[in-house]
């Protein structure tokens, strides 16, 4: 009854935007940063609840709308693994976000009830922010709500959402056998550079890596890891102004390199100079380079999940555990045609297409012992069973080199992040990989041969008529436009095309790839003429 108290008072500070209706969707919720204030405090309070349900876990919370404009922002939630919120949770936090804020605390409690929720559970909550202007304000209505219903909090201010998430993992193994690492920034940083430095025994890094920041969050974490890192690598820092609000994800960042396909233009890169991008709130990492004809190169998540995929299967086969690891590798629709053939006839690995969005990926990863999952724009990681870590750990070396192999996968296992896509890690696997096997960005690039590809946006009246089946690959309604897609596509040398209504903006997308530049363009244009 007090806390009921303390939710309708503290409800009532804010004001529901009219005529909203708020979805928890594939990133949570995310919209224009003045609509948020009654979301951000419906999902305090399931957070508490979460928590409480889970007998006192740590439940996180990241404020963030990643590589969306600067006017944006968003919020989700991450549970105890420091994974993406159990799905069905996501249909609570929707109920509650659109709930009057008259009856809010009736909605609660009626929740508190459908769930079966042990009130007398301790809950604690941790949260963080990227640098968005709007964060503040919002931070502070989700102090409301936590403070209303009594939970346990702990800020940890500007942090990377893949940094929250390690907290959070950290903060819930702390003294069991799973002990993921010291709950702090600084602990953070210390696990990665511990394990680079180790995975990077006997190799060197060859030129420098020029890192653009999408001038958020990431800018000013990256500088502060460097001083962690031996100077063995050499990271120049650019777009890291994160004093000027508007200057976010703007002209930058990974989702910029990705959909453009071209550097910023702000970027000073010489031919072959090794790049990369990391968008808003550094979870999603690419690579670039300008080739000797300057000629812009993208190494995107597709190049990232075959690099890692291989490597980490050659120091399988030398470390002699091959037998006992079962390797895969997770991809969505929007994987480039040339990788997915790539991992199924070079490196003869098993793939798995689900649909988009990393919670799928994650869950489909965890069905093999060591899951490689990117999705092309460069969100991803690598997840290792318990099988896996332990025939990591146990195994006998046999040789000096099995055992060096041996070693480095065991340090794999600690420098990746193995809670959710983490910018910063993957770009440290990148450069070991890179430097392990002696390459430049050239020698990645030539392992095999994009297709041309093409992503479209298209406004539509009405994206929910558009529903998709077989991993969004498919379209069953509306009736006749998959066959519609089919032939059109079935008129250019390798044409593929697909189109599934986004789930973070009131639009769809039409990706299309082809033989050549102008086929896949020409593919992408009518398909979307098809979708309009
Ligand atoms: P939607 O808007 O559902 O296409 C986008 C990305 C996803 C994922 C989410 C979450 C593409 C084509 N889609 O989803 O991969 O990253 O945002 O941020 O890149
Ligand atoms: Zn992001």
């Amino acid at each position: 009854p007090a806390v009921r108290q303390a939710i309708s008072t503290a409800a009532l500070q804010y004001a529901k935007p009219e005529g909203q209706v708020f979805e928890y969707g594939t990133a949570g919720f995310r919209m224009k940063a003045d609509l948020l204030n009654t979301v951000v405090f419906a999902v305090g309070l399931l957070a508490g609840l979460r928590s409480k349900k889970l007998s006192g876990q740590w439940i996180g919370v990241m404020v963030t709308a990643s590589h969306n404009p600067a006017e944006d922002n968003g919020v989700k939630l991450v549970d105890p693994m420091g994974e993406m919120l159990e799905a069905e949770w996501e249909a609570y936090a929707t109920k509650l976000a659109n709930a009057p804020l008259e009856t809010i605390a009736d909605v609660y409690d009626e929740l508190v009830k459908e769930i079966d929720v042990k009130m007398s559970n301790p809950a604690r909550v941790v949260f963080a922010r990227d640098t968005r202007a709007s964060g503040s304000r919002l931070v502070g209505v989700l102090n409301a709500a936590l403070t209303a219903t009594e939970v346990e909090f702990l800020d940890m201010k500007f942090m990377t959402t893949p940094q929250l998430h390690y907290v959070v993992r950290c903060k819930n193994t702390l003294g069991t056998q799973y002990e993921y690492g010291e709950p702090t920034e600084k602990g953070y940083y210390e696990k990665l550079a511990s394990s680079y430095k180790k995975v990077m025994r006997g190799v060197k890094v060859q030129g420098s890596l020029t890192v653009d920041c999408a001038n958020g969050v990431g800018g000013p974490k990256l500088r502060e890891f460097i001083k962690y890192l031996d100077p063995g690598l050499d990271i120049k820092v650019v777009n890291d102004d994160v004093i000027n609000p508007d200057s976010l994800n703007s002209e930058c960042g990974a989702d910029y390199v990705k959909t453009k396909q071209r550097a910023p233009p702000s970027s000073k890169a010489a031919v072959l100079d090794r790049c990369a991008s990391l968008d808003g709130d550094a979870d999603r990492l690419v690579y670039y380079f300008m080739d000797e004809s300057n000629i812009f190169r993208l190494l995107d998540g597709d190049r990232i999940a075959t690099l890692a995929a291989s490597f980490i299967g050659d120091l399988a086969r030398s470390a002699g555990i091959s037998q006992k690891l079962k390797i895969g590798v997770v991809q969505t629709a929007y994987a480039n045609g040339a990788s997915t053939d790539y991992v199924e006839k070079v490196l003869k690995l098993p793939i798995i297409c689900t649909n988009t969005g990393v919670k799928h990926l994650h869950h489909a990863a965890l069905r093999f012992d060591v899951g490689v999952y990117f999705e092309a724009n460069g969100h991803g990681t690598v997840t290792f069973s318990e099988n896996a870590l332990k025939v990591i750990k146990n195994t006998e070396p046999q040789s000096p080199a099995q055992q060096r192999s041996l070693e480095c996968l065991q340090a794999l296992t600690d420098l990746i992040n193995q809670a959710v896509g983490d910018a910063i890690s993957d770009m440290l696997l990148v450069e070991a990989i890179l430097a392990h096997k002696g390459w430049s960005p050239k020698e990645w690039l030539g392992t095999y041969t994009d297709l041309p590809s093409r992503l479209v946006r298209v406004e539509v009246g009405d994206r929910s008529i558009f529903k998709a089946y077989d991993a969004e690959r498919k379209l069953e309604s509306p009736p006749g436009l998959q066959t519609k897609i089919e032939s059109l596509q079935s008129r250019y040398n390798k044409g593929r095309s697909f189109a599934r209504a986004s789930g973070t903006e009131d639009a769809v997308r039409v990706y299309a790839e082809a033989a050549s530049r102008s086929e896949a363009d020409d593919l992408a244009t009518r398909v979307a003429n098809a979708v309009r």
